[in-house]
């Protein structure tokens, strides 16, 4: 049986600690180090001081638990190497008039921008520009002041420069790591400090400025992460259980070169899904005997519905939800009309005004509530039994195989039900998959971005070798991909550790 420890959402953040603690003693040090100093030397030129502070937070993969962070339900993702580091100093009155100045190392690639200081500035959606993120950590660090009954005014201005090895848009979670990193800068910049949970919530609610409706899984990871383990983190309340995943198997990340910006696309695909699971709740709810009034009001997620189905799990003799969905959704898909005379009420009232759950409804013709429930509540089961697998005391081969199959049963519910995956992640997944995987899945949010593929450790360079023969040769002829930076889009990842304060470069 292994090990398994809840981690100290208590313990105050930032933490501070050496290069060498995070980055090891390899060459990822040495590449750290050169990092770090480069990003002293472009800050000193860009602002004409040294930074006060250094901060970084790491990207991550989701083992599994995909798309149901939302929706209340446990996920498992592990920390990568791959990490946001962000330096950060207090401007001075020489500066000019105070300003949050964010600049990043791909000066080419991430423009400059500078933002007003007053933290109730809104995000501008419709301009998204990369910057928007350090905004929605620098809101969000007053907003939990507020939160907290702490009026504090800014009394600085604050310069940023960052540098991020997270791929983006690849749902491996760079725009967590870009937040969390920011947030824990301004905090130290700021001399605050607040707890791992207290910053998890956070970091997730004002991430949200963007417009993408996300659950809390990129951020509490990216804050709660321990070197070696990957986790289980509960929601409502926020907690972290560290998983000792089996030392025979490894998890290698490639990426189908297809990019998923969910700022710009969270209309039609990650928004949409979180309206059609609430939907979803509300129509079960009134199904199992809420009124419609009560129901809008009290029920905003799936597993809000789980304490509701106490008189229908006496029926039928089963608590099982997905039965429920059996009996009381219809496969084909609910149009707005049926859906508002089930409800009584406009769709458009069930959501805040203003809120980008608007821009879903105006754009959403049909609602495919069967398929997307079946999937949430069908996931959060795999996410438990992935856990009770790996500490289930079965033989190693025995373990790496059922975790093989979780994965794989995984990704066709998040293709077929919840249809998040696209042409180039079904290939690649296939391409795992022949290549010897024990299980392959799309990671994240889906839509492009990257697969998870679980490999016997002995035979990772080979499997490797195949992907690139399989998948990323045709794409080096076409030009898609550069040979030498192939490194960046398939890589082998031991759990890494969490978003920190470094001491000293
Ligand atoms: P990605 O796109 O991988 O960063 C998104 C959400 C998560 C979760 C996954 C799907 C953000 C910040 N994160 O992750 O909360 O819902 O999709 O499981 O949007
Ligand atoms: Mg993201």
């Amino acid at each position: 049986m292994e090990q398994q420890c809840v981690i100290a959402e208590d313990e105050r953040v930032p933490v501070r600690v050496s290069l060498e603690s995070v980055y090891g003693h390899g060459s990822l040090l040495d590449e750290a180090r050169f990092r770090y100093a480069r990003l002293r030397a472009r800050f000193a030129e860009i602002y004409g001081s040294d930074p006060d502070f250094y901060a970084r937070a790491p990207g991550r993969v989701n083992l599994i638990g995909e798309h149901i962070d939302y929706e209340g339900y446990s996920v498992l993702p592990m920390a990568i190497r791959q990490d946001t580091i962000v330096a950060i100093g207090r401007s001075s009155e020489s500066d000019g008039s105070p300003a949050l100045r964010v600049a990043s190392i791909d000066s080419e690639k991430f423009k400059p921008c500078s933002f007003s200081v007053d933290p109730s500035q809104e995000v501008d959606r419709l301009n998204h520009t990369w910057g928007n993120y350090v905004l929605c950590g620098y809101k969000g660090v007053f907003e939990h002041l507020e939160s907290k009954k702490i009026h504090r005014k800014p009394d600085t201005g604050l310069n940023v420069l960052v540098d991020g090895t997270v791929p983006m848009g690849s749902g491996l979670s760079s725009s967590a790591a870009l937040v969390c990193s920011s947030a824990l800068s301004i905090m130290a910049a700021l001399d605050l400090s607040f707890t791992k949970k207290e910053v998890s919530e956070f970091a997730c609610t004002c991430e949200r400025h963007v417009g993408t409706q996300s659950g809390g899984m990129d951020q509490a990871i990216s804050i709660m992460a321990q070197q070696g383990v990957a986790m289980l983190i509960d929601f409502n309340p926020i907690k972290a259980t560290s998983v000792v995943l089996p030392a025979g198997g490894t998890f290698v990340v490639a990426n189908s070169l297809t990019e998923s910006n969910k700022a710009v696309t969270a209309a039609t695909n990650y928004n949409n899904r979180v309206v059609e699971c609430r939907l979803a709740a509300i129509v079960l709810a009134v199904k199992l005997g809420t009124a419609a009034d009560e129901a809008i009001k009290s029920v905003s997620t799936l597993s809000d519905v789980e304490g509701l189905c106490e008189a229908y799990a006496t029926s039928r003799d089963s608590s099982d939800l997905l039965l429920a969905i059996e009996d009381l959704l219809h496969e084909h898909p609910y149009t707005t009309e049926e859906l508002e005379e089930l409800l009584k009420h406009p769709l458009t009232s069930i959501f805040p005004k203003g809120s980008s759950f608007q821009a879903v409804l105006s754009v959403a013709k049909q609602f495919k509530l069967h398929q997307r429930a079946t999937h949430v509540y069908s996931e959060a089961k795999r996410v438990y039994a992935f856990r009770d697998t790996v500490s289930s005391g079965a033989g190693e081969e025995e373990a790496l195989k059922r975790l093989g199959k979780l994965m794989n049963d995984s990704h066709t519910s998040c293709s077929k039900l919840y249809e998040c995956s696209c042409p180039e992640l079904e290939e690649l997944v296939q391409v795992c998959r022949s290549a010897g995987a024990l299980g392959a899945r799309l990671t994240g949010a889906g839509w492009g971005g990257c697969v998870v593929a679980l490999v016997h450790e002995a035979s990772v360079p080979a499997f490797i070798l195949s992907l690139k023969e399989g998948f990323y040769n045709s794409r080096i002829q076409k030009g898609i991909v550069k040979p030498e930076s192939l490194g960046l889009y398939v890589f082998a990842s031991k759990p890494s550790s969490g978003a920190a304060v470094i001491t000293t470069i």
